[in-house]
């Protein structure tokens, strides 16, 4: 009789133990969660139990082969329980620098819209009078250009528009094309300057304000040198924060370029100084050093990069000094070009986040203001959104077709 009560109540709990597998796998049957388009390297790496099979955690959606994207692209189904060991990144192959400005033209759409339609649309009228030659007069001024170069620009206008007459809209566009070019000028050397002949390696240095994109920059201008097939090493000299380094590493990691960077708040003229003379050992082409634009005032502007000039001096001449400009920041930074034109000689300007302002005219601003050409210009966070500058296909992107 026992033993009869006992086979039944072992029945009903194998029953039970059954149902609710059953109704544990139906319930996961009603649950496929979305797969998350970004995965979710917060969760930790599940382990499976017993009961795993049977019934997934409401809170914690299984992640499956294609939500587990470990980076090196060595993505893997199984899951692990250390972290990974450390990766060897695959070093990425930089786009070519030939043409970049051209394909990136239609970045530039804003300033396009602003100067070049509103210039040809207001030459277009029928009669040109003087409250006509002063809206060209304001588009130019709004898009930075500045107020001599408008003057110049608008007096040479009006003179060649009285002697052609009657005017085609083609004849405008040449008209204006060439008027715009002889603003940007087109017989300056604008290459960056990266291979002295006498020695190895070239060194340049990045200044500006902080934010304007000179660690970008940096990074942008290591590929452009790698997709040309240079080598590199880079100098992490902002030493302020160690996530500025850790950002310059990223990059050069990015294409296989060494980063010599210092202790946190060390000395920026030692890391510039050991960057070069890393680079030497190495026999790289060329050195690029990243610095710091905290500096509040203009005396310790003057030091620091004074000191870090002359520091790097100590084993060969700056081959280039460029500044890097925020195109956004329009005539404020026109003022800090100024200030750091009479602490370092610089030798070529970098205007970056060209393609987020209407204000494209800066280009021909901040050439007066500091007699130094335009060489490169930043046209998006992508990687290779680092342009040569080129007169011709700048104009004629602000221009359009
Ligand atoms: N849209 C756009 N953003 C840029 C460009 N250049 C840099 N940036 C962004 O500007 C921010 C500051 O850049 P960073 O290099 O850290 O500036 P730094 O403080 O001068 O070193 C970052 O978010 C960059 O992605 C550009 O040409 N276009
Ligand atoms: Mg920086």
């Amino acid at each position: 009789m026992e033993t009869v009560i006992l086979a039944v109540v072992i029945a009903v709990v194998v029953l039970a133990v059954l149902g609710g597998l059953v109704v544990g796998s139906r319930r996961q049957k009603s649950l496929p969660p979305p797969p998350p388009t970004t995965p979710d390297i917060t969760a930790p790496p599940t382990e499976p139990h017993i009961g795993d099979e049977a019934e997934t955690p409401r809170d914690e959606p299984r992640r499956t082969i294609e939500e587990v994207d470990l980076p090196g692209g060595r993505a893997s189904g199984t899951a692990v329980e250390e972290p990974p060991a450390p990766e060897i990144p695959e070093l990425e192959i930089p786009e070519p620098t030939e043409g970049r400005l051209v394909r990136l033209r239609a970045r530039l759409s804003r300033s396009q819209n602003a100067l070049g339609k509103g210039l040809l649309t207001l030459l277009s009228r029928e009669h040109l009078d003087e409250d006509t030659w002063e809206e060209i007069e304001d588009t130019l001024l709004t898009a930075d250009v500045g107020v001599q170069p408008t003057q110049e620009l608008v007096e040479r206008l009006r003179e060649r528009v009285r002697v052609l007459g009657t005017r085609t809209p083609e004849e405008l566009r040449a008209l204006l094309r060439d008027e715009l070019l002889t603003l940007v000028g087109t017989d300056v050397d604008r290459t960056v300057k990266t291979e002295p002949a006498d020695r190895k390696p070239g060194i340049v240095m990045v200044v500006g304000v902080n934010g304007t994109g000179k660690t970008t920059t940096t990074g942008k201008l290591a590929r452009v040198l790698v997709a040309d097939g240079r080598t590199v090493v880079l100098g992490a000299a902002d030493t302020f924060r160690a996530a500025a380094a850790d950002q310059l590493q990223t990059w050069g990691e990015r294409v296989g370029a060494h980063t010599v960077r210092g202790p946190e708040a060390g000395d920026p003229a030692s890391v510039a100084f050991d960057a070069v003379k890393e680079g030497k050992e190495m026999g790289v082409d060329v050195v690029l050093i990243d610095t710091a634009g905290r500096l509040h005032t203009k005396t310790g502007l003057m030091d620091e990069l004074g000191k870090v000039k002359r520091v790097v001096e100590k084993h060969a001449p700056l081959d280039e000094v460029l500044l890097v400009l925020d195109a956004t920041t329009g005539q404020n930074g026109l003022v800090q070009a100024r200030v750091f034109a009479e602490v370092v000689d610089i030798t070529g300007i970098v205007l970056t986040k060209l393609d987020g302002t209407a204000k494209g005219g800066i280009v021909v601003a901040v050439q007066r203001e500091l007699g130094v050409p335009v060489k490169l210009v930043g046209l998006g966070e992508g990687a290779d959104d680092l342009a040569p500058f080129e007169p011709e296909a700048f104009v004629d992107a602000l221009i359009g077709d």
